[in-house]
């Protein structure tokens, strides 16, 4: 939920990147903090494991555009992806404003898919914050890698309910795509902040590297 600072006179948004297990979420945010200025984002907090998978989440916080004389903050957070860390994932999501899926596009790793993004809703659901009614964006991730799993297939997996999501594929590991990812949440945010709706109308602010 927007966090209004008035004193400050800054609004903040939490943005959290769910996903599959090493599906790539750290990257998109390691990539984000190496392209952004220092003067627009804070320090990359990454608490990981000793090899490198997230212990509890990581956090970058980006400082954007000035808004009728506010300061728009997005905090970025990443959950953990390993099976046994559900509750850790399930708190990182409290209060969330948007969500980006970061799917994992090899085609060994589609049972991971489906099953991250099954937890992921269920988390919501037992936040109180209904899924439907929530900025989300899926990114397939890895396209970089020999014969990703069809588009096509993916959309079908993750994408063929009622509501049907932005897709970005993307290459974390390269830059591919993570901005256009985050441009397309904050602008899905911002959105709802402002008129009370979800997506649909274009928002013309986005973060650059
Ligand atoms: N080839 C390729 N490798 C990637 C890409 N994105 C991430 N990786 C690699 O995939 C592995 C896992 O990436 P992470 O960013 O740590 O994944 P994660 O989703 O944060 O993992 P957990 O926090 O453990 O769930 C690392 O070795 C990354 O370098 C990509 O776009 N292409
Ligand atoms: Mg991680």
């Amino acid at each position: 939920m927007a966090v209004i600072n008035h004193d400050t006179r800054e609004v903040s948004f939490k943005l959290v990147y769910c996903g599959t297990p090493m599906g790539g979420k750290t990257t998109n945010l390691s990539y984000i903090h190496s392209r952004i200025g220092a003067d627009q984002r804070g320090d990359l907090v990454a608490l990981a494991t000793a090899n490198d998978r997230t212990l509890f989440f990581d956090f970058l916080p980006v400082h954007t555009m000035v808004i009728n004389g506010y300061k728009t903050k997005f905090m970025l957070y990443t959950v953990p992806g390993q099976v046994c860390y559900n509750a850790t994932r399930q708190m990182v999501l409290r209060g969330v404003d948007g969500v980006v899926f970061v799917a994992d596009s090899q085609l060994d790793r589609m049972e991971e898919n489906l099953t991250a993004w099954r937890g992921m809703i269920r988390n919501l659901a037992d936040n109180g914050t209904p899924f439907e009614q929530l900025p989300a964006i899926l990114q397939f991730n890895k396209r970089d890698l020999p014969d990703p799993a069809p588009v096509a297939y993916m959309e079908y997996l993750l994408n063929s309910g009622p509501r049907r999501l932005p897709v970005f594929e993307a290459a974390a590991a390269t830059g591919y795509n993570v901005f256009a990812t985050l441009n397309g949440l904050a602008q899905d945010v911002l959105h709802l902040f402002h008129h009370g709706t979800a997506r649909g109308a274009t928002a013309s602010q986005s973060v650059s590297a």
